[in-house]
């Protein structure tokens, strides 16, 4: 039972381009998720599915930078026409879930989302799962690809045409993005996170205080008003277990780790909208990562021993465990995924807290 997840119905939107990348590959990515089954997995949570088919926009020029830009009017229609898209998904009340791509999708994608929040006064957050920061600008970026610069753009650092997509100037505020996995930023990007003040949890976070604590701060905040986003880039993984993307960092999370990030995503019941980017089939081995991926995202929509959490959830939200069996977390053996970490995790969201803005930026402290 999903009860807890409040559109029943999820739209794939794929959206076949890598126009934002360096490395070609990436328009692969939405056919290699339906072979991996997302759809049946999706259908496996009790959801409805309807598959819109790709997009279709502009190939791949393979042209050299231009004006501080590669592929930029390549990349403006792309944007264009996926921000249609998901506008019309969100308006139907369905839960749009973007196969691309390469990440510069994620203008497109958030700027619809932050539109349909703006019409009717939600509270957005944007959770963006990547080993990146993908905070670039045309002045300071190595290379001038646009899958480097999404962030940037939403928040009002980009063309014109691309930060005005949404119809929002900007599309969102810095202080609706928690940035998860983050180990790879370039010099002048890092000076420009610290400046606007986004918040990053990046791998030296996970490492000191666990993926747990990790995203327990990083969905601090969230009510039943807030629709919750995920860009969930695939190089937020540790490449030893998802090679298949262009741009692979070392020493990201492991696969229990990306599951117990999934899940309590999954716990807060308010996730609204998903892209899933930067999965590059031509560099995968036989579709693991895309296998992997869709595993993830049965994960984010609910599936994990969703019943016995809740049960200690409500148990924990009446006060703290007092006996030493419900402060233990517990390992048990899955069928499905192996091992489960469960305990009273779930009960985290009942605790107050604030908005914890500021504790966590150790990328940018270390400057
Ligand atoms: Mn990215």
């Amino acid at each position: 039972m999903i009860a807890r997840v409040p559109v029943r119905t999820a739209s794939l939107i794929g959206v076949p381009t890598d126009v934002g990348a360096s490395a070609r590959g990436a328009s692969m990515g939405p056919e290699a998720l339906r072979v991996a089954g997302i759809r049946e997995a999706i259908l496996h949570r009790g959801m409805q599915v309807i598959d819109r088919g790709n997009l279709s926009g502009p190939g791949n020029p393979c042209g050299l930078r231009n004006g501080g830009y590669r592929h930029l009017q390549e990349v403006i229609e792309w944007n264009r026409s996926l921000h249609d898209a998901v506008l019309a998904e969100l308006a139907s009340n369905r839960l749009p879930i973007v196969l691309g791509g390469d990440h510069s999708i994620g203008i497109g994608s958030i700027s619809a989302v932050a539109r349909h929040c703006r019409e009717r006064g939600r509270k957005l957050r944007v959770l963006w799962l990547d080993a990146h920061a993908d905070f670039n600008t045309a002045a300071i970026s190595p290379s001038g690809n646009l899958h480097g610069m999404p962030v940037a753009c939403l928040c009002g650092f980009g063309p014109p045409e691309l930060v005005a997509i949404g119809g929002g100037m900007p599309a969102i505020r810095p202080e609706w993005l928690r940035l998860v996995g983050v180990r790879s930023v370039d010099a002048e990007e890092a000076r420009f996170v610290h400046e606007q003040g986004l918040e990053v949890f990046d791998m030296r976070c996970i490492d000191e205080i666990g993926m747990r604590e990790t995203m327990s701060q990083a969905l601090a905040g969230i009510d039943g008003q807030t629709h919750l986003h995920v860009s969930f880039d695939v190089d937020f993984l540790d490449p030893q277990i998802a090679p298949g993307v262009g741009t692979t960092v070392m020493g990201g999370p492991s696969w229990r780790e990306a599951q117990l990030c999934m899940e309590m995503i999954a716990d807060t019941g308010q996730l609204g909208s998903l892209d899933i980017v930067e999965l590059n089939p031509a560099l995968d081995v036989r579709n693991q990562t895309a296998a992997f991926a869709v595993e993830l995202i049965e994960s984010l929509l609910g599936k994990a021993t969703l019943v016995r959490r809740r049960a200690m959830g409500r148990r924990h939200a009446r006060g703290p465990a007092k006996s030493p069996e419900l402060s233990r977390v517990q390992r048990i053996d899955h069928p499905d995924a192996g091992l489960f970490e469960v305990g009273p995790v779930a009960g985290r969201h009942s605790q107050p807290m604030d908005e914890g803005r500021g504790s966590h930026h150790a990328v940018l402290d270390r400057l």
